[in-house]
């Protein structure tokens, strides 16, 4: 997409939801690292996963604010924000779903102590589904369109069935391998199913930006600021959400902080 001239608070609002984001991955990772011990360690792999995805995104969010600062620049009369003739770089977004996406679908998979053969046959679906998925989004994601019946909608479309697929696995399969969970992990577990549905949902709404009549700075923009708080959800809040799943298994099975120091 080639974008001429922002104005200065489309160029500020996309800076600081950037800026936002590397803090809130930041902080998340030194709270997944601090909880550890309040989970017993066989959900401490889960936490570590966590740190993992918060680590990769906020170096990437680096990234992504370099970029963004290198490709424009304050116009002489300081009242825009020109391209300088630099490109922005959109591949480290999907090169960090690349690296994120797998890992959040095992720390859930792994969180939820299934047995070993039920996992990992869930788990090399789910991920192999997750790898299309993000593969088949990017070639459209690099194409401005004004309609769904462009290559940035066949894309999209082709993108949405690996992502059709990991929704169904996990309210199907995932939702049968629950029932024998305790009560309030089951509440969780519904609950964070939930939240990557709604969180989840809401990438292919963004990439749909420029079918409803966003072009040009205001569809970069809304790109922008619609994956960024996306993936502060998806990332951050969803690894709290496993937290509370992991302390709550572990409290179930007689877990507690001061035995681990005995
Ligand atoms: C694309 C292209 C359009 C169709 C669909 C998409 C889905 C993207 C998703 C991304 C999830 C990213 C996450 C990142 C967190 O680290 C590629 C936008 C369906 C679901 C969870």
């Amino acid at each position: 997409m080639d974008i001429t001239s922002l104005s200065l608070g489309e160029y500020s609002l996309v800076y600081n939801m950037l800026s936002f984001s590397i803090a809130a991955m930041l902080a998340a990772g030194v709270f997944f690292i601090l909880a550890r011990d309040r989970v017993s360690p066989k959900y401490r792999i889960s936490l570590v996963i966590s740190t993992l995805v918060v680590g990769i995104a906020a170096y990437h969010y680096f990234r992504i604010i370099g970029s963004w600062t290198g490709a424009f620049e304050l116009s002489s009369a300081g009242t825009e924000y020109l391209s300088s003739g630099e490109p922005f770089n959109d591949a480290y977004r999907y090169v960090d779903w690349l690296l994120t996406v797998p890992l959040l679908l095992v720390e859930l998979v792994l969180v939820l102590d299934l047995s070993r053969s039920k996992s990992s046959s869930m788990l090399t679906k789910l991920v192999i589904a997750a790898v299309f998925m993000i593969a088949l989004g990017y070639p459209g994601e690099l194409l401005s369109a004004d309609s769904m019946f462009s290559e940035r909608g066949f894309w999209g479309l082709l993108s949405t069935i690996p992502f059709v697929y990991i929704l169904y696995i996990l309210f199907g399969e995932l939702g049968s391998a629950m029932e024998g969970q305790p009560e309030r992990v089951r509440v969780l577990f519904r609950n964070i199913r939930l939240l990557l549905i709604f969180t989840w949902g809401f990438y292919p709404i963004v990439y749909m930006a420029p079918f409803f009549g966003l072009t040009g700075s205001s569809s970069l923009v809304t790109i922008q600021v619609g994956y960024t708080i996306a993936d502060v959800l998806a990332k951050a809040g969803y690894g709290v959400m496993i937290y509370a799943i992991a302390r709550e298994k572990s409290l179930a099975e007689g877990y507690s902080v001061e035995e681990a120091y005995a």
